[in-house]
């Protein structure tokens, strides 16, 4: 099984879910790091078109869009099997991993998470409170949401680790870090305990913000 490549930045959540999954499958992988503002200029945007990150490359074969990177490695690469058997389990994978894109990162992350996190450590930006208010009522709800579905159940498709986890972590690893989480998971206890337990990994110890600058200093 020859490398896989992963073209990405530093911080993204997004990215993050890849390279863990790189880890929980114990692949051999290689970072390469995509500078910011370069993504909508050569080469970058003819790996991505909508000049976003990650993009994976294995044996010449480009794909971009996480979920499907995602779902090539476990089919790509089986043990450990990151997908349920069960088709109920299998469909609440997919439905958490959905959430995660359009409500969670769409309106909640990507404003929250830009305004208190990205911005302030990679643009010097002053957060928009304004901004940062006005996503909270969504956020709420894609929390309590995430909550429900977990239930009491260790993962959000039963008892192992899915794509759904190591898609989700990184982005409410993100959100925890901001100070809107102390009543985001007020009350989400399970939601809470998830993340402890995700950020715990092996996978996602490796893929920190701090261990993937230092792959893209490296590379
Ligand atoms: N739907 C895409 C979303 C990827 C995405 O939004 N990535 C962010 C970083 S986490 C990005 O590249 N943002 C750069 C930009 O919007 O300019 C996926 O699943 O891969």
């Amino acid at each position: 099984m020859s490398e896989f490549v992963v073209y990405n930045i530093p911080g993204s959540p997004f990215g993050r879910a890849v390279l863990a999954t790189l880890e929980e499958k114990g692949a051999s992988y290689r970072l390469s790091p995509v500078a910011p503002g370069t993504m909508r200029g050569e080469p970058h945007i003819s790996r991505h078109p909508f000049g976003r990150v990650p993009v994976l490359e294995h044996n010449g074969f480009m794909l971009y869009e996480t979920q499907a990177i995602l779902r090539y490695l476990d089919r790509m690469l089986p043990a450990p099997p990151l997908t349920p058997k069960d088709p109920k389990a299998a469909a609440r994978m997919d439905q958490a991993m959905n959430v995660n894109d359009w409500y969670l990162f769409q309106g909640v992350n990507n404003i929250i998470g830009f305004h208190r996190v990205v911005g302030p450590r990679v643009m010097g930006l002053t957060p928009d409170e304004t901004a940062i208010a006005a996503a909270m009522p969504k956020a709420h709800v894609v929390c309590n949401e995430l909550a429900r579905l977990l239930g009491p159940q260790p993962y959000f498709a039963g008892d192992a680790v899915t794509l759904a986890d190591l898609l989700l972590a990184p982005q409410l690893d993100f959100l925890a870090q901001t100070p809107e989480w102390a009543q985001l998971s007020a009350g989400n206890r399970n939601l809470v305990d998830w993340l402890d337990r995700m950020n715990a990994r092996a996978s996602l110890r490796a893929t920190t913000w701090e261990r993937v600058a230092d792959m893209a200093n490296a590379a």
